[in-house]
């Protein structure tokens, strides 16, 4: 794999970022060995930032009372979580912001910056952590998290950046100054953010590029004596952030992010996304104030998913009450599925629905035209039986309804019922079909491969190629909503059939 910097389009999937070998310069990392804590590697700012000189010397000669800060947290395990402490270096003369980890190979990393003005943060953490707490949809938390970092962290632009099984993203939420473009609702691909940096940021979970036209400061050795090899930055906050990203940014105009994960249930769900139009530099207080609250949000996003799911399992009990009650008033149940569309609609966040039963189609929405649903009915019955028959790319996984592409994308079906033709089904669109863009989506863009061109507008286009003829996924929620609705209806309908029987005879 292309080591740190040395990435080019074709291969920047698999840039060994946590081996930057360099920082930011506004602060300085040592690497101490254990058990005398010598400074054994360190950035080349370091000697002039603390006013001393550090390489080969134990810590507790470079002055102050950093040595003695440190000694209690050295039994803390450190290797996930780092260790933060205010201390000083050269007699005390220094004040500095600390964090303190193992790095996998050994050693510890020592990170030091001078403190910013610090403001006092409870009263707004707190209100923001009632906030967060009184959301109650997914969305509406989007929106709150987006304005809670722009009030805590005071960037230019705030965005919420959701990603789907197939890890492309999209900007759920956003605050941002008013001259600013709008980022809302823009999509881009998976590999704008390549899995390496993924896997590090579930570990690491702030990110902060201080001033886009930072000179890195590299490490001195540029190998660690401990390992051999280069050091371990995963969870180093002064790491040197990739050039590919850094190019992005440029392009975008950005001069400063912070960035911090979104994790629901163990998997990086999203990030809340900072963009500054100049430097900006975040105090330590700050960025562990956007770590806690980004760890509220995600808890609360995981609470509010499965209240959705209850909610959904609700809704479908209600649904099975009115198909009884409407059996008694009008001898039939259909007219409960049917006579609102959102009742089928809704819950699957689908555009079209279709009930095929006993030779007759009913539909609520977008759908196919009767023919082709007759024909989808005939291809459902060669299905394996027993779960719901899902397609986000109907058109490429079946070519001979490719017709049905853009509008019937995505299909869900389950069965009604033991005979064959006797499906409910469900539709989504094209993805490209419902996106906003402030422009024209459409405008050709040429996806080149030249890294300097790297700009959203081109992860859109990239984007809009990569998602083609899909429709957004079905989740496992999707799933298990479309299998009891169809369990019940199916219940409903052998009830329906029993009773008509009984009057026949
Ligand atoms: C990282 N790319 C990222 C990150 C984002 C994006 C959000 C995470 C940055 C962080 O957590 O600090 C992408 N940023 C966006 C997008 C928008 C935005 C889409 O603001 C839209 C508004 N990037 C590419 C390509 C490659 C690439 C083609 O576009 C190469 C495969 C690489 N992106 C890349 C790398 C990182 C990254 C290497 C990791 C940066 C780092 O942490 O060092």
């Amino acid at each position: 794999p292309p080591a740190f910097g040395q990435a080019d389009l074709s291969n920047c999937e698999r840039e060994q970022i946590h081996l930057a070998a360099s920082i930011q310069p506004h602060g300085a990392l040592l690497l101490l060995e254990e058990p005398a804590l010598a400074v054994v590697q360190a950035s080349a700012n370091a000697s002039a930032m603390l006013g001393t000189e550090v390489l080969g010397r134990p810590l507790a000669a470079l002055g102050g009372d950093v040595a003695a800060r440190i000694a209690p947290l050295l039994r803390q395990p450190l290797d996930a979580i780092p260790a933060a402490m205010r201390c000083t270096v050269s007699a005390g003369a220094l004040a500095f912001d600390a964090l303190l980890h193992r790095p996998a190979g050994g050693g510890l990393i020592l990170e030091l910056e001078r403190p910013g003005a610090a403001p006092d943060l409870s009263r707004r953490v707190e209100r923001a952590l009632q906030q967060i707490l009184s959301a109650y949809s997914p969305r509406m938390l989007c929106e709150e998290a987006a304005r809670i970092f722009r009030d805590i962290a005071g960037y230019d632009r705030v965005m919420v950046y959701r990603f789907d099984d197939d890890g492309h993203g999209e900007v759920v939420a956003e605050q941002r100054r008013d001259d600013l473009e709008p980022y809302l609702g823009n999509r881009y691909p998976a590999s704008d953010i390549p899995q390496i940096a993924r896997r590090l940021y579930v570990r690491n979970r702030v990110r902060v590029l201080v001033d886009i036209g930072y000179t890195p400061v590299p490490l001195e050795p540029r190998l660690s004596p401990i390992t051999g090899s280069d050091l371990d930055m995963s969870l180093c906050s002064l790491r040197s952030i990739s050039p590919m990203h850094v190019q992005y940014l440029q392009n975008m105009g950005v001069g400063a992010t912070l960035v911090a994960s979104l994790m629901v249930g163990g998997r990086l769900w999203g990030l809340v996304s900072c963009h500054h139009y100049a430097p900006m530099a975040v105090p330590f207080p700050i960025r562990a104030a956007c770590e806690l609250l980004a760890e509220a949000i995600g808890t609360r996003i995981a609470a509010l998913e499965s209240f959705v799911q209850a909610q959904a399992e609700l809704a479908v009990r209600r649904l099975e009450q009115r198909m009884i009650e409407a059996i008694g008033r009008e001898g039939d149940w259909r007219g409960a599925l049917f006579d609102q569309p959102q009742t089928l609609l809704q819950p699957l966040n689908a555009n079209g629905a279709v009930l095929l039963f006993e030779g007759q189609v009913l539909s609520a929405g977008e759908v196919p035209g009767t023919a082709e649903l007759r024909d989808l009915g005939a291809w459902l019955d060669t299905q394996p039986r027993g779960s719901v028959v899902a397609r986000t790319a109907l058109g490429t996984e079946e070519p001979r309804f490719a017709a049905l592409t853009p509008g019937a994308a995505g299909l869900l079906a389950t069965p009604v019922s033991e005979e064959p033709g006797e499906w409910l089904i469900w539709f989504r669109p094209e993805q490209v079909q419902t996106v906003i863009w402030g422009g024209d989506p459409f405008k050709p863009v040429i996806v080149g491969n030249d890294p300097t061109q790297l700009s959203p507008r081109r992860s859109f286009a990239k984007w809009h190629q990569v998602v083609e003829g899909t429709a957004e996924h079905w989740t496992p929620t999707d799933l298990a909503t479309a299998r009891l609705i169809g369990d019940t209806v199916t219940d409903v309908v052998l009830q329906f059939r029993a009773v008509r029987m009984l009057i026949a005879l």
